[in-house]
């Protein structure tokens, strides 16, 4: 990762000269380095544009510090924090998605883990990506931790009034998130409904398992995907690249 540019106008760039682009989520909860380096460099491979490091019950901060370690030595992409808690924010990554849970209904996952992490952030020098976080549905681990009052994906027009709301409270990142392999992800509608109203970046993930998902949700306007649980298995690997190109094909539709 080189320090000419920022993290967050790299990924600008890349959205603007892809159309649309994917990250690799690793969870970083009982990997060992060399998986976690071994993920990293097969989502490198299919063309993801950085790699998420976190996961909403990964708790070992030192753990969580190897793997982000391994995952730099491993590729030369921007390795960001996906934080859950204030035990995410580690001396190794590149930059932080510093996140609020908007519809969390414990104010600790709204401003409160922020406040306490962010002398920590400012100490390791991370790079801090302002960034909005709404759960929909039901919301996987990362609803349930983070007591979310879950939007339903049939009230598109509630995930507009948060995202408008963030957009005027300065969050240049609005991330819509059904959870971590659930069944149904964020509905066309809801990211549609987001993207007439939002103008920073729409990043989107949960549940994204097909091309034709991630080409629909491109084409409703979502500038980021994010795939994690497919980096799991071989086979999920290996749709990776064809859900990046579909992504980046579908914007230019
Ligand atoms: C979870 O949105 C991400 O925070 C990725 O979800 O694991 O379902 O790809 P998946």
């Amino acid at each position: 990762m080189t320090n000419k540019y920022s993290v967050e106008q790299l990924i600008k760039n890349e959205i603007k000269k892809r159309g649309a682009i994917c990250f690799g989520l690793i969870d970083s909860e009982g990997l060992t380095e060399q998986e976690a380096a071994k993920m990293a460099k097969e989502a490198d491979k299919a063309g993801v544009a950085a790699i998420l490091v976190g996961g909403s019950t990964a708790m070992d901060q030192l753990e969580l510090d190897k793997v982000v370690r391994a995952i730099k030595k491993a590729v030369a992409k921007p390795v960001i924090i996906f934080p859950s808690n204030v035990n995410s924010v580690v001396p190794s990554a590149d930059a932080i998605l510093f996140s609020s849970l908007l519809n969390s209904e414990n104010t600790y996952f709204i401003t409160e883990a922020q406040a306490l992490g962010a002398l920590l952030v400012k100490k390791y020098g991370l790079e801090a990506i302002p960034m909005a976080y709404l759960i929909v549905g039901e919301g996987g681990a990362a609803g349930f931790i983070g007591k979310a009052r879950g939007i339903p994906n049939s009230k598109p027009e509630i995930a507009a009034m948060y995202a408008l709301a963030s957009q005027y409270l300065g969050m240049r990142f609005l991330y819509l998130e059904a959870g971590s392999g659930v069944i149904s992800h964020v509905s066309s509608q809801m990211v549609q409904a987001v993207r007439k109203v939002y103008d920073g970046v729409l990043i989107v993930g949960g549940g994204i398992t097909k091309p034709e998902i991630a080409e629909e949700l491109v084409k409703c306007g979502a500038d980021i995907l994010v795939i994690g649980t497919l980096l799991e298995s071989k086979d999920g690997r290996k749709l990776l690249s064809k859900i990046v190109n579909a992504a980046e094909s579908a914007k230019a539709l």
